[in-house]
């Protein structure tokens, strides 16, 4: 006996991915249905070797569903979450809008899966954004063996994370270069994105910050400890897929880098490629369409006294979005709504 499952916003590219990892990783469904908005109705989405027709969010009536996959912006999710939460379907939320929510568990599978037990409060739990779940992936491990004071982290962050629109237009600019006639200001980011890097994601905040820099601190306080000090520089990359991030971790204790290496291999959700020769590490082309979080460049900071940096690469549909929500989704039905 398996899930009725809803996947609303499925015809982005979320959406879509939700789909493909819900079947590749045969997560128990005994019914799906793929919501989308009434301008996407009738457009179809696969899944595994289905095709699903898209029905409509706004009429959908989710009494009877286990577990509804929403990849809706904040605005939707607003309207649509609670809607699916108080008619007994458990929302597992891929916007901002409830992650910091004291009420609504954050969660990451890999570091805190015991968080999804206290979906109970609102029927909701919250997925963190891309930047930040593959790099509390990778820091988790690490602290649990020499507790992380403070980290530095620099983000080289794809054209996928602003969506279909950042997509299109890296490569409308890209191709304009070459046909300079055919001129394509830039919409969707504030600067060209095509042959440049513009370090600005999200709305600025009073304190200078992005919003963007502001949740990866405190979305990584959330879930994996709230006395980790994080400050964050954001950057959008004209890379379509995969997200990078430059990390510079403080600890408590001194932790060698053939150390950290080795507890990196073993972490769950951690594949590390660490050569320290040209090529023998990862960069974000080579993790597009993978379920790891890749880490490289694994060494010592020599100018603090317990330090470490590292390289941290990995697909921002898939974990740091569709992937995570689907392993969220596993680790509730194992730990909280068995079935069969
Ligand atoms: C980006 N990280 O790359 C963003 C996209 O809070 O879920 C995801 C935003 C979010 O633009």
């Amino acid at each position: 006996m398996g899930y009725r499952v809803a996947v609303v916003g499925a015809t982005g590219n979320v959406g879509r991915e939700m789909l493909n990892i819900l079947a590749e990783r045969q997560f128990p469904v005994d019914e799906i249905v793929a919501l989308a908005s009434r301008k996407s109705l009738g457009s179809e989405v696969s899944f595994g070797d289905r095709t699903l027709k898209t029905k409509d969010l706004d009429t959908f009536d989710f009494t009877g569903w286990d577990i509804a996959l929403f990849a809706v912006g904040s605005d939707a999710t607003k309207i649509y979450a609670p809607k699916a939460a108080n008619s007994g379907c458990v929302v597992i939320d891929n916007s901002s809008l409830y992650r910091y929510d004291a009420d609504v568990p954050l969660v990451v599978p890999e570091v805190n899966p015991e968080a999804v037990e206290g979906y109970t409060k609102k029927n909701i739990i919250a997925n963190p954004n891309c930047s930040t779940a593959q790099m509390v992936v990778a820091l988790k491990p690490l602290h649990d063996r020499a507790t992380i004071k403070r980290v530095v982290v620099s983000t080289y962050q794809s054209v996928s994370g602003a969506g279909k629109e950042g997509i299109d237009e890296l490569w409308d600019q890209t191709k304009s270069i070459y046909n300079p006639t055919d001129d394509k200001p830039a919409r969707k980011f504030t600067k060209q994105i095509a042959f440049n890097v513009i370090p600005h994601i999200d709305v600025f905040m009073d304190s200078g910050e992005t919003k963007e820099e502001w949740k990866m601190v405190a979305e990584t306080k959330k879930i994996v400890d709230p006395s980790i000090k994080v400050t964050a520089t954001c950057v959008r990359v004209p890379v379509f897929v995969g997200h990078s991030e430059a990390v510079n971790i403080e600890f408590e204790e001194f932790l060698d880098a053939d150390e950290a290496r080795d507890i990196l291999r073993e972490a769950p959700g951690v594949m590390v490629i660490d050569k320290r020769q040209d090529g023998g590490y990862v960069t974000p082309i080579e993790c597009v369409g993978d379920y790891a979080t890749f880490i490289s460049r694994i060494r010592q900071d020599s100018t603090i006294e317990n330090g470490i940096n590292l390289w941290c690469v990995s697909d921002n549909l898939r974990k740091g979005a569709a992937l995570n929500a689907v392993q969220i989704a596993e680790t509730l039905g194992m730990r909280c709504l068995k079935k069969g």
